[in-house]
């Protein structure tokens, strides 16, 4: 069937966005104007792998095909050979975070180990805040919203400020966050709603005295988008506080950072994946083996408290918090769920998922994740976390 010119974008977006769900293949088109444009669109060429295809990266993206360009993503920075990552911040009164943290936030994207076909290494985010951080991050889009203490329910009140403050035409390029107080009647750090997604919100305001530093800032919001880039608690599932998995993504190390054995601290994702660790019987006296050498790491005593270790991971560790560390067939619930579980660390790095939600060309079909096994660090958590 040949679309009527007035459907035609609405008709391409919905067999774009229907293609996309079911297969990674282009379907065989009959050879209309219309299904030819939606076929090129599908099966566009995505040099660099960021699921935004070279043609928009190259000369700009028509959201509606009515010729005239709408994101003009090369404008904005946007490379077909390097991946490039374009966030829209909008934001409440005195909850936009420093332009110092979004520096940060732009260094630990920059410094990934992830390689491009230009030959760089790294992401490039662009971090669009409006007028609010100056010209750096001042992409056209961010701006400020009315203030809301609490966001409830949390999925429809963002929608619904998303709608009413972000570009329609944006929703394939740009994922969009909002610097909110707090949402759902609680005191969680923040939300992404689904795994992957296009869409989260982070909510360390006032009426949870957080008191948010650019720390809280810089790791709730990367920990968040990792969610919309296909990240998880665990890395490959969902258990938490695996002292093996070196991420802002493991509560251990979101609001805190990711321990050096140097003694700094790193705001991002895993870019090792230490050896798994059997609960059932772990083993003391290698610690997390050879890849945790670059860091320290944190784990759960049985009495639930929280210990770090002192010096670098590689070394042996009191898994069993009973004052050796020899053990090697004493159970040990280590990360505190009171199961016992082999904890797989992961890479997070090596599993990056471009295009979550409505972002992308459309080519990739991603399973989600539902927003239910998404209970994110509270406030409470955090200040336990810090007294123990
Ligand atoms: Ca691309
Ligand atoms: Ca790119
Ligand atoms: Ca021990
Ligand atoms: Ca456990
Ligand atoms: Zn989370």
């Amino acid at each position: 069937m040949r679309p009527r010119p007035a459907l035609f974008a609405v008709l391409t977006s919905l067999a774009a966005a229907a293609l996309a769900a079911s297969s990674a293949v282009a379907a065989p088109f009959t050879n209309t104007d219309a299904d030819t444009a939606v076929a090129k669109r599908v099966v566009a060429t995505d040099t660099d792998g960021d699921s935004l295809p070279d043609t928009w990266e190259t000369n700009g993206y028509d959201a509606n095909g009515d010729g005239v360009v709408d994101v003009d993503l090369p404008g904005m920075g946007a490379n077909p050979k390097k991946k490039d990552l374009f966030v829209e911040m909008d934001y409440m009164a005195g909850r936009l975070t420093t332009t110092a943290a979004l520096d940060r936030i732009v260094q630990v994207f920059a410094s990934a180990p992830v390689s491009n076909p230009d030959g760089s290494t790294g992401i490039k985010i662009h971090l669009d805040a409006g007028s609010a951080r100056g010209t750096t991050y001042n992409l056209g889009g961010g701006n400020e919203v009315a203030y809301d203490a609490d966001l409830n329910p949390s999925a429809t009140q963002t929608n619904a400020i998303k709608a009413a403050n972000f570009a329609s035409a944006r929703k394939a390029v740009f994922h969009y966050m909002l610097w909110g107080d707090s949402y759902d009647g609680g005191c969680s750090s923040g939300q992404a709603f689904n795994i992957p997604n296009d869409t989260f919100i982070v909510t360390v305001g006032p009426k949870c005295n957080w008191n948010a530093t650019d720390d809280i800032n810089v790791g709730t919001f990367i920990h968040e988008l990792g969610h919309n880039i296909g990240l998880k608690h665990g890395g490959t599932d969902n258990l938490n506080y695996k002292p093996n998995y070196l991420s802002v993504m493991n509560y251990s190390f979101q609001l805190g950072g990711v321990l050096k054995a140097d003694g700094t601290k790193y705001w991002g994702y895993s870019s090792v994946q230490p050896t798994s660790i059997n609960e059932a019987r772990p083993d003391e006296t290698v610690g997390l083996g050879s890849l945790g050498a670059a860091y320290r790491t944190s784990w759960k005593c049985p009495n639930g408290s929280t210990r770090t270790t002192a010096g670098a991971a590689n070394q042996p560790i009191d898994w069993n918090c009973d004052g050796d560390t020899t053990d090697t067939t004493t159970a040990a619930d280590i990360n505190g769920d009171k199961t016992t579980s082999i904890l797989i660390a992961q890479n997070n790095w090596a599993n990056i998922v471009f295009g979550g939600g409505a972002v992308g060309g459309g080519s990739a079909t991603i399973a989600k994740t539902p927003a239910s096994e998404l209970e994110e660090l509270t406030h409470d958590e955090w200040t336990e976390m810090q007294h123990r």
